[in-house]
């Protein structure tokens, strides 16, 4: 195993100039907990016998497109999300957990929360006509309030979405305004926030709020760069004037599982987008970025951990419908691509990306030989 990792260490990070500090030696050694998250995709039709069954407790339903599921109010958290799916049937993300769940709301926050885990969504009208980085800033301190309050103090995993994301607003990309606000709560919060950041999507809507949903834990996940790309909070002012917060990825242990939540993933390589104009090929580039995370996962750490046994749970945000074949196409020519899928209509941060791929795959233990 040593040897094997100190050959990643010179591989593909160091070709690229980044830090070798791939230390996985502190990723599985927090404390195991026994609640248990499961996520999956339920056909619209099949909701009624999903609400009925009582074990494990729903923490959550998001819906994209087509308005929120609201039969199921009372049902944990309900999120609405304004990105319409691309393909038949429409389902349901539920969002489940081995243990018991309560429902609660705080100021604007909608909850969903059971001894270890919480879910919540906060949504910001922007009708004020407030520039976006004041509503995100605010947004973000709200959040981080609520979960130094509450004890759910670490954020595994944060979604963002809002309208006209690579529209102007007065001079600045309402993207990169978001990233300052953003910036702003983190560097307030926390000193050195970069060991803290969680994995996160930013994808652009047609029109709705500024909505963001988070997962935090009492117990830390760990955070995960990716070899092939720079951190996102190391990209350098090109891309606006405060760095993005957010991790590639969020390992979050359980008693029995090791869960991966891998941020949203865009041909990038380096700080660079790959492949402007062409989908295909940003699917691939998008997927062998995926790759690179998982198999940090699968051969760096301790321990060795399978992902194989466990379909991964992909969302896939295409910017133009048009798109849609060609990238399902290289999705399905793919092992990733063997997991189940969610197609939705959503704009990415960059003008010139097309897709952007995000996942959450359960992680078995695997005897060492
Ligand atoms: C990238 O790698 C692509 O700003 O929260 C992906 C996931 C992206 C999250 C965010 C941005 C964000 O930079 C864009």
């Amino acid at each position: 195993m040593d040897s094997q990792f100190s050959q990643k260490k010179s591989g593909v990070g160091s070709a690229l100039g980044l830090p070798s500090e791939w230390d996985m030696s502190t990723a599985f050694s927090s404390t195991p907990m026994s609640d248990v998250l499961t996520v999956r995709y339920v056909q619209g039709s099949d909701l009624p016998q999903e609400l009925e069954s009582e074990s494990p407790h729903i923490l959550g339903i998001i819906g994209h497109g087509e308005g929120s599921p609201v039969s199921a109010i009372g049902k944990g958290l309900i999120v609405g999300v304004n990105l319409p799916q691309l393909l038949p049937p429409s389902v349901l993300e539920v969002w489940r957990s081995s243990a018991p769940v309560l429902c609660d709301q705080i100021q604007d926050i909608r909850l969903a929360f059971t001894d270890e885990t919480v879910i919540g969504c906060l949504e910001v009208p922007e009708s004020s006509g407030g520039a976006l980085e004041d509503v995100a800033r605010s947004a973000y301190e709200r959040i981080f309030e609520y979960c130094a309050q509450s004890g759910f103090s670490h954020l595994l995993r944060m979604w963002n979405y809002f309208p006209g994301i690579n529209a102007d607003q007065n001079g600045l990309e309402r993207y990169k305004r978001f990233c300052v606000g953003r910036h702003q709560a983190f560097s307030t919060h926390h000193k050195e926030f970069a060991s803290i950041l969680p994995a996160a999507s930013a994808v652009g809507t047609q029109d709705g709020p500024f909505q963001v949903i988070f997962l935090a834990c009492k117990q830390p996940g760990t955070p995960l760069e990716n070899p092939r790309q720079i951190s996102a909070y190391d990209y350098p002012p090109m891309y606006g004037p405060k760095s993005p917060s957010f991790a590639r990825a969020t390992l979050h242990r359980t008693s029995t599982v090791c869960q991966l939540f891998v941020a949203g993933t865009a041909s990038i390589v380096g700080h660079a987008t790959q492949h402007q104009g062409d989908p295909a090929k940003q699917t691939l580039e998008t997927l062998s970025n995926i790759d690179a995370i998982l198999n940090r996962v699968r051969y760096e750490g301790p321990e060795v951990w399978d992902a194989t046994c466990s379909e991964g749970l992909l969302k896939v945000f295409v910017r133009n419908q048009e798109d849609l074949c060609q990238v399902r196409e290289i999705l399905e020519g793919h092992e990733l691509g063997k997991g189940h899928i969610l197609f939705v209509l959503g704009e990415m941060c960059r003008k010139e990306l097309l897709v952007e791929i995000e996942g959450i795959w359960n992680l078995a233990s695997l005897p060492q030989e």
